[in-house]
């Protein structure tokens, strides 16, 4: 069978490694977030070159990465239709072996974003040898397939001209919306904060583990690294938190004690779709 054949291609020396830069990327698309889109029609799209759980990987190359595509996730499937519509065919173009996983927060506690993409690591490692990690929110759709979904030298920032943000950064250190680490450059940070509770100032915590850890970031150019967000209101359980700036301030002295190596959550529930594989995961959130 097909999983069968592909395990044998692997195996297979005379496959060669795929191409440094993938052959058949088209640069600027389109992207429109019709309203009539369905999840259904999405599976029906994908359903004959995808494997079970959004898995996929060339059949005529070796990829230069193994990349696990973590998204934190409550209560957007509005927005996951669109994200995996448009996302998974830049993936097959960029020749990645991928697995897409959304982690689900249960409950209706505060939400915690950098908690969740820990638990994305911690869970995709389970399934597979990943060697990068792209941490994505949901509501992001590059809008140049040349931004490539991998990891480079240093931590890379991808999402650098949000039309949110009139396509700049908002400020130099924005670190938020799209990033991708290697398993090296994530453990070297100790991965990201479990306790920022609420919205802000986790993305900037992990921006000064980077940096406090001798590194800096990587990013494509304003042009490739466009993006549109999909519109929505704030969501309930994730007011800005004002304890947030605060804990800014001391990240240097928790980051060796606040991270993956402190990490706590247990798993609810696992569903393989054929777009994505979604785990609900229990964080301890507040109520
Ligand atoms: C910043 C937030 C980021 C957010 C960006 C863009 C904080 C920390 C307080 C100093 N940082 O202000 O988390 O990604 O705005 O919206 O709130």
């Amino acid at each position: 069978d097909k999983e069968k054949i592909q395990t044998l291609a692997r195996t297979d020396k005379s496959l060669a490694p795929c191409p440094e830069t993938p052959p058949n990327l088209v640069g600027p698309l389109h992207v429109e977030f019709i309203d009539n889109r369905t999840l259904d029609q999405v599976r029906q799209v994908f359903s004959s070159s995808l494997q079970n759980g959004g898995r996929y990987r060339p059949p005529d190359c070796i990829a230069q990465q193994k990349v696990a595509i973590i998204i934190p996730f409550r209560n957007r499937h509005e927005h996951l239709k669109h994200w995996v519509y448009y996302l998974h065919p830049i993936f097959i173009r960029q020749q990645l072996d991928y697995g897409v996983y959304v982690i689900n927060q249960d409950g209706e506690g505060i939400f915690n974003r950098a908690k969740l993409m820990n638990a994305g690591y911690v869970e995709a490692l389970k399934e597979y040898d990943y060697d990068c990690f792209v941490f994505s929110d949901i509501d992001l759709v590059p809008i140049d397939d040349r931004n490539l979904y991998r990891c480079f030298e240093s931590p890379r920032h991808l999402a650098v001209a949000m039309d949110k943000f009139n396509f700049h950064l908002p400020y130099n250190a924005y670190f938020g919306g799209v990033s991708s680490l290697s398993k090296d450059q994530y453990l070297k940070i100790n991965g990201f904060p479990n306790t920022y509770w609420g919205w802000g100032g986790e993305d900037d915590d992990i921006y000064r583990r980077i940096t406090y850890s001798g590194m800096s970031i990587s990013r494509p150019d304003h042009v490739i690294g466009k993006y549109k967000m999909i519109k929505h209101h704030r969501d309930l359980h994730n007011e800005p938190n004002p304890k947030n700036p605060d804990k800014l301030g001391r990240t240097r002295f928790t980051m060796r004690t606040d991270g993956i190596n402190s990490l706590k959550y247990k798993v609810k529930e696992i569903v393989k779709d054929v777009l994505y594989t979604f785990i609900t995961v229990d964080i301890e959130a507040p109520p």
